[in-house]
């Protein structure tokens, strides 16, 4: 059955009131294209302020792993950045643990920053290639599973930007 703590949702996550959002960045931490330029273009230079201070301690974010930062003048107050694998049909096994990684490990880091409601978007979808199809069921499903032992987590909102992706979602997860 449907998680009612779970909500899909049509638009741009950098919009989003929610205690953080997930940023689908790479592993220098120093900003992009796609949700990652958005989130760097609307959160402001404090953002990018700590990712450096992060990258200079420990060398950037590992694919798989996150760190956490402020969220500037983003209504969330923090920004979770994890870096998604890039997908190759070659690596397909291998990149779909890293995805599942991705959503666990920022699930992990929000829970430890007393966040209570996080959305995420549909990580590794755009740039990086990752099948979206399964990379929603991924994502769902590491979710679920999170959440079917965390009580300090109230929301978790999937971010779709793109119609396949909300279709793909709303499939899964939606009410109509
Ligand atoms: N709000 C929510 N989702 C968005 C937004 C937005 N404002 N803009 C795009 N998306 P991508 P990746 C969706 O390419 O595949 C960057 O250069 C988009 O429709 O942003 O993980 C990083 O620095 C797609 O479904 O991230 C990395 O180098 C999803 O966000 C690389 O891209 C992810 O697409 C990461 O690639």
């Amino acid at each position: 059955m449907k998680d009612s703590r779970v909500e899909v949702v049509k638009g741009d996550i950098t919009k989003q009131k929610v205690d953080a959002i997930v940023n689908a960045a790479n592993t220098s931490l120093l900003g992009g294209g796609g949700v990652d330029g958005a989130i760097h273009r609307a959160g402001g230079k404090a953002i990018l302020a700590e990712c450096i201070k992060i990258r200079d301690r420990q060398g950037g974010c590992k694919t798989g792993e996150a760190v956490i930062t402020t969220g500037g003048n983003l209504p969330a107050r923090y920004v979770i950045h994890t870096v998604g694998p890039v997908w190759s049909s070659v690596n397909a096994d291998k990149a779909a643990t890293l995805l599942a990684n991705a959503y666990l490990n920022s699930l992990k880091l929000a829970a430890k920053n007393g966040v209570r409601t996080i959305a995420f978007p549909n990580i590794s979808t755009g740039i990086y290639h990752f099948p979206k199809q399964e990379a929603a069921a991924i994502a769902i499903e590491t979710v679920a599973d999170f959440l079917s032992t965390d009580t300090t987590i109230s929301k978790v909102l999937f971010v779709c930007f793109d119609d396949d992706n909300y279709d793909l979602y709303q499939q899964r997860l939606g009410n109509s």
